[in-house]
């Protein structure tokens, strides 16, 4: 008898509670590798399902979705940033595509802040001198960094997790500036300045936080004509995508002085990263952890699932991504 719950593929593994409640309400086919699936896997075992729960690791471009079997009627990301999917394709196809917004700004925050106080206080270098054991003694003029207390931090797109980068940092003393398409209202702005170019950002930038999407209008906005703009000695930090930045005018920045230090959690091609930034003792790193706590990884299942429950009961999903 055919199952009266709705045909998912899933293809990466899941939290545990997530997975229970996946398997309650559907007819769920996992990865059972749990590595990225190649293109012609996905839509090999799409074939007879009726919806996708994906993850930014699958790359759905317009070739992919228009590959995708009949039978595939929705696409839900385990992710808030949908740059993976080409959503014009998909809403050409009548495929809606959701992600999980709201769920993911505070632990993105911690994350940003996390690499702001660490690049700002040069931790990637502090644990090398204790990890190789080459720390010898305390000095008053050793390993001196920067305080971030009356420092300008620019936020570039001040979205929920722009926002709530803003709150945090106010807390540690910070003068917020933005750049956002659209100024905010005085409430959500709470004091911060609005600068209407990027560029007017970046000059008013001691440490850059970049929170914007990743679009073809911020793909590598950060790069060497921008960076320059910054002033001698400022800090980026980067929680949204590796692409908005050039690799090559940021490892360059930071070789030459112009940059004080760098805080990724992002990067081009993921994990593949552009070996160099392994080198740089004052770039402070973490391999895209933003969203990876259980409270918030789970939260996030969660919500592509109310999406998809939306959807097969014939409701509009609350997340439905637009292009
Ligand atoms: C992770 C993210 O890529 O949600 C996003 O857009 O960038 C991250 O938090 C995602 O959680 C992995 O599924």
């Amino acid at each position: 008898m055919p199952s009266a719950k709705p045909r998912l593929l899933v293809t990466r593994r899941l939290p545990p509670d997530v997975e229970a409640r996946l398997l309650r309400d559907y007819d769920a086919e996992f990865n059972p590798a749990n590595g990225v699936m190649t293109p012609d896997d996905l839509i090999a075992r799409a074939r007879g399902k009726d919806g996708l729960l994906v993850t930014p690791a699958d790359r759905l471009n317009a070739d992919i979705i228009g590959r995708l079997p009949s039978s595939i009627r929705i696409v839900a990301s385990f992710s808030v940033g949908y740059d993976h999917v080409d959503v014009k394709a998909a809403e050409a196809r009548r495929l809606p595509i959701t992600n999980t917004p709201d769920v993911l700004t505070d632990a993105t925050a911690d994350i940003a802040l996390l690499l702001i106080l660490g690049a700002a206080r040069g931790a990637a270098a502090g644990m090398a001198a204790i990890r190789d054991n080459t720390w010898k003694n305390w000095a008053p003029t050793g390993m001196l960094s920067m305080d971030i207390a009356g420092k300008r931090l620019g936020i570039l797109g001040m979205g929920r997790i722009g926002q709530a980068v803003a709150r945090r940092a106010r807390v540690f003393g910070m003068t917020i500036h933005y750049h956002n398409r659209k100024k905010l209202d005085a409430s959500a702005e709470q004091g911060a300045v609005f600068h209407a170019t990027a560029e007017d950002l970046f000059g008013a930038s001691d440490v850059l936080s970049i929170h914007c999407a990743s679009t073809p209008e911020t793909r590598r906005l950060v790069n060497a004509k921008t960076i320059a703009l910054l002033p001698k000695g400022a800090i980026v930090v980067n929680t949204a995508r590796g692409d908005i930045v050039d690799d090559e005018a940021l490892i360059s920045a930071l070789q030459s002085g112009h940059l004080r230090a760098i805080g990724l959690d992002v990067y081009t091609n993921e994990p593949n990263i552009d070996p160099r930034y392994r080198t740089l003792e004052n770039a402070f790193l973490l391999p895209h952890l933003g969203s990876a706590t259980v409270e918030t990884r789970n939260a996030m299942g969660f919500r592509a699932l109310d999406n998809l429950d939306d959807f097969f009961a014939g409701r509009e999903p609350r997340d439905r991504v637009r292009s």
